[in-house]
């Protein structure tokens, strides 16, 4: 059963959207990944977001790019932990993104992450950082992930000086 929902605008949101799911997967935690539009399909969104604490999704990772009121609206859905990703857009680079996603005013918060693939990655580690605080072989696999980073830099070697 799922435990962490990934939702986005469209299904051109998906190449940066999977890098959470492929986050998800590598430390064997089940997801539903689903396009669900604010705009598009307002009542579909409105759905989701009131029965996700009742089908047992403990957060919900939300991906958008232009005006991307998607992580809002399901933040004002639900009470779950609505972790935003600021897609690219085609104009103006996902600034928009980012700043309709983190400009949340006081007392609905969206936890919000970088523009595109480290934001989508990051998201899904920050949900599994969540969910370690209850899971310690996810914790432990957290460690080992991070101890795995800090070995691949250690072992970096920089060229000489032509
Ligand atoms: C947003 O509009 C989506 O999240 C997507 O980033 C953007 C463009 O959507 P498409 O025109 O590609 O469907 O709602």
């Amino acid at each position: 059963m799922a435990i962490i929902g990934i939702v986005m605008g469209s299904n051109s949101d998906w190449p940066v959207m999977e890098h959470a799911a492929r986050v998800l997967t590598d430390f064997g935690v089940d997801y539903e990944a689903r396009v669900v539009s604010a705009h598009r399909t307002p009542d579909l969104m409105f759905d989701y977001a009131k029965s996700a604490r009742r089908r047992g999704l403990q957060a919900i990772i939300a991906g958008a790019g232009g005006a991307a009121h998607l992580p809002g609206m399901i933040a004002s859905q639900t009470t779950l932990p609505v972790l935003g990703v600021p897609v690219p857009s085609k104009y103006l680079r996902g600034e928009d993104s980012l700043l309709s996603i983190v400009q949340m005013p006081k007392g609905v918060p969206v936890a919000t992450f970088a523009i595109g693939e480290a934001g989508a990655a990051n998201a899904a580690l920050f949900a599994v950082s969540l969910l370690a605080n209850r899971d310690a072989d996810l914790a432990q696999k957290l460690a080992g992930f991070r101890q795995k980073q800090s070995d691949t830099v250690l072992a970096m070697q920089l060229p000489p000086v032509q």
